[in-house]
């Protein structure tokens, strides 16, 4: 996308979970495409900060605190977002890596909350704006967990198949609307965040899954797919995009020089 003069407004991009990793990487790309990127996410300062440092590269961004989980504050959120061309559902994440025997059902419920009714509400609150855009796009940022399973996935692989489910099923019942819906699904991806949450804190077990692991992906890797996904043009639908580094083959097989 080229760069906008200011006679002629730029599309709008909402992005959640956009405090950090991947979401904080693709604030920035969509921002770099010219996008006025809406910011989301429970941090306060940390989702300022992202924010400021778009704007401080000469962008347009705004940041605002919102829990997708709570349902209220989504649609006071959506009241303030009247224009909107794409929607990036990012926020989510694991808790825990325990087997079904003995994981807790209040992991499994957190995250199908995060990953699903997140997206879920943030979807259904925002996708008037979407359509009256006359050219909108919704990306589901679910993960290679909804494609298939592993040991220790547990209520995680369960609620990205139920992410998955739901991009789906939307583009099923929206196809003849101008709203695509775009599906992207990272595998091994290395952030600040994501393995340090699974592991409640346990840097040495977070470490672990990126062991030897000559390149994961990084969340400008995934950024950088996300934008060129919602830059196609609009009668171009990528449906499902799965993204894993190359030493990854699948969920459990992965090369490391150990
Ligand atoms: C992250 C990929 O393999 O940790 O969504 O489930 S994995």
């Amino acid at each position: 996308m080229t760069a906008r003069t200011s006679a002629v407004p730029s599309p709008v991009a909402v992005v959640t979970g956009a405090s950090g990793g991947i979401g904080a990487a693709t604030a920035r790309r969509l921002a770099a495409e010219g996008y006025r990127v809406v910011l989301a996410a429970r941090r306060e300062e940390r989702v300022e900060a992202v924010a400021r440092e778009i704007r401080g590269a000469g962008h347009q961004a705004e940041a605002y605190v919102l829990d997708v989980t709570d349902r209220a504050a989504v649609e006071e959120f959506a009241g303030r977002v009247p224009t909107l061309h794409v929607l990036v559902n990012n926020a989510g994440g694991a808790l825990g890596a325990d087997p079904v025997a003995s994981g807790d059902p209040d992991d499994w419920r957190r995250m199908y909350e995060t990953n699903v009714i997140g997206t879920l509400n943030v979807t259904q609150a925002l996708l008037p704006a979407l359509t009256a855009s006359g050219d909108g796009t919704v990306v589901v940022v679910s993960s290679t967990a909804g494609h298939g399973t592993y040991e220790g996935g547990g209520g995680y692989v369960a609620a990205k198949h139920g992410e998955h489910v739901l991009a789906e099923t939307l583009r099923l019942e929206i196809v003849g609307t101008p709203v695509r819906v775009v599906e992207i699904a990272p595998g091994m991806v290395k952030t600040d965040e994501f393995a340090l949450t699974r592991f409640r804190g346990d840097a040495e077990k977070a470490a672990k899954v990126y062991a030897g692991v000559a390149e994961p992906l990084t969340a400008d890797d995934v950024a950088d797919t996300i934008g060129w996904a919602v830059t196609r043009p609009a009668h171009v639908n990528i449906d499902l995009l799965v993204v894993r580094p190359r030493a990854q083959a699948s969920n459990t097989k992965v090369h490391r020089d150990l």
